[in-house]
């Protein structure tokens, strides 16, 4: 299949056809690095998530009875389809959320295959517990996939994200309604159209197309969906858990994070400095792992800063379709008005911007792109707006600590719990740390280095459950006792 992907009228994806939307309604998609208009998206709303819903339930009693390794064969046909089409996906990731083009062929679309294979195959080593009780029973546990589900995920990591919610929920033998971010639709659309080339059976997979307030909550609201999956921010997650919990719904949040990013006076200097630059700045900085609170021990504070400074400043910002370009434009123009207001707070809150600090002027084609220079700023309290709340974009902050109690204290100091990364060569030091710290995953001299078995999620507002490995197998079945008399 070949794709064509500008100018593209994306369709909902609903009972293994593709459609428009029941209103008939379209919103405009633009690419956030020329800002010119590059197709359309259905403004669906609750009627065509009730046929999704409809759709998905029809086709749970056979997808959920058909056995794993029939699962496993289609879904892995699908993981092949995403490789071949992987350089038209990643055009199509980069031109709809303004990442490089390297970067979508290096990690997004790759990862989305890892993704599908992952699970289809894991979904195979997912066992029952048995219990002989005795004399008199025999106990065993049946995981029984939940039914209707429903993936909601976010912009920043498009496609990579969205595999990694369905894969998991369709391995496990839940049918699937989801909702890609409304800000970057493009890729789940054309995986839509692979699905269809792979065979899945209609209803299996209903991507429906929309806003979040609009189909996002109906999805939610749903009572025939059993269980909801969510990445995004942590207000949308709060909403979604008010909404869920008087209806028992099972409920899986992966929410914002603020992330300590800690450099130990003992820490392999250059592998320090060249870990920390891109763990503030990949993807401009809209990965909810990312580093952007960098803590730095006092005795080598100034030659960190100098080294990290200069490194930074060589980050070349561009057209995302260079292949020499590393930071390309942020989502959207609302996105990059927040980014800039971020910034603006950090002046006002007595910040010393070190660099960058405001939009980045390109030439044509980019010149009404969205594109803000890698910000360092200096001189904030633990406390301030900007040391505590999420910005999402390519702006860090600098901040001197002397003991390991106040690097502790300052990467404990916020309300949020997903991400650390610790650089030291002393083992003892980086266990000590890695313990004290409250957060889901902590790197030690690396960052998003993943293996997909491992848990991943955060603590305190930045979710609750945990998704990889067979976490999330479990997340979309529920466990069921039976005890038989002997
Ligand atoms: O996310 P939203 P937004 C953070 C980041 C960012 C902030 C807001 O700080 O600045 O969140 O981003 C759908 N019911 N992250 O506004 O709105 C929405 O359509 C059901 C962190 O773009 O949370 C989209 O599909 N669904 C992050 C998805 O939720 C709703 C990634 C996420 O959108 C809904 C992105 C509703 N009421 C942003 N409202 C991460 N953790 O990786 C919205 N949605």
């Amino acid at each position: 299949m070949v794709f064509i992907v500008f100018m593209e009228k994306i369709l909902n994806y609903i009972n293994g056809g593709l459609q428009e939307p029941v209103c008939k309604q379209f919103m405009i998609n633009t690419s956030p690095a020329t800002g010119q208009i590059i197709g359309q998206i259905p403004d669906s709303d609750a009627a065509d998530v009730a046929l999704a819903v409809q759709a998905a339930a029809q086709a749970f009693p056979h997808w959920s009875a058909c056995g794993v390794q029939e699962r496993s064969k289609i879904l892995l046909k699908l993981a092949d389809l995403v490789e071949k089409n992987l350089d038209a996906l990643a055009e199509a990731e980069s031109l709809d959320n303004g990442k490089p083009l390297k970067l979508a062929r290096t990690v997004d679309i790759p990862r989305a295959v890892q993704n599908i294979q992952f699970y289809a195959t894991a979904a195979m080593h997912l066992h029952d517990e048995a219990y002989y009780t005795e004399p008199q029973a025999i106990n065993y546990t049946r995981r029984e996939p939940l039914g209707v589900v429903a993936c909601i995920s976010p912009w920043n990591l498009p496609l990579y994200l969205f595999t990694w919610k369905i894969a998991p929920a369709l391995a496990a033998g839940c049918t699937v309604v989801a909702k890609p971010s409304e800000v970057t639709p493009l890729t789940a659309f054309l995986f839509s159209k692979l699905c269809i080339e792979a065979g899945l059976p209609a209803g299996v997979l209903n991507i429906v197309h929309g806003l979040g307030h609009k189909a996002g909550q109906a999805l939610v609201e749903n009572p025939d969906v059993e269980a909801i999956s969510f990445t995004g921010g942590t207000q949308t997650g709060k909403k979604i858990a008010q909404i869920v919990a008087p209806r028992f719904k099972k409920l899986s949040l992966e929410l914002g994070g603020k992330n300590p990013n800690i450099v130990f006076e003992d820490c392999d200097f250059e592998k320090a400095v060249q870990g920390s630059v891109l763990a503030a700045f990949s993807n401009q900085g809209q990965i909810c792992l990312c580093g952007s609170r960098l803590l730095v021990q006092k005795s080598i504070y100034d030659k960190f800063k100098q080294a990290f400074l200069a490194k930074a400043a060589a980050l070349k910002v561009g057209n995302p379709a260079l292949s020499e370009v590393q930071v390309g434009a942020v989502v959207s123009e609302g996105h990059y008005n927040k980014i800039l207001s971020c910034i603006k707070l950090a002046r006002e809150e007595g910040g010393k911007i070190l660099l960058g600090g405001g939009p980045v002027q390109l030439p044509a084609p980019n010149d009404k792109g969205f594109f803000i220079a890698p910000t360092v700023i200096e001189g904030l309290s633990q406390e301030c707006r900007t040391n505590q709340e999420e910005i999402f974009g390519p702006v860090v902050t600098l901040m001197p600590f002397e003991t390991e109690e106040e690097a502790l204290q300052y990467a404990n100091g916020t309300e949020y719990g997903l991400a650390a990364t610790i650089w030291t060569e002393n083992l003892k030091r980086a266990h000590r740390i890695a313990h004290g710290i409250k957060s889901g995953i902590v790197w030690v001299n690396c960052w998003l280095l993943r293996d997909l078995r491992t848990p991943f999620g955060g603590m305190k507002q930045s979710g609750v459950g945990r998704e990889g490995g067979f976490e999330a197998l479990r997340f979309f079945t529920e466990e069921k006792n039976i005890c038989i008399k002997l």
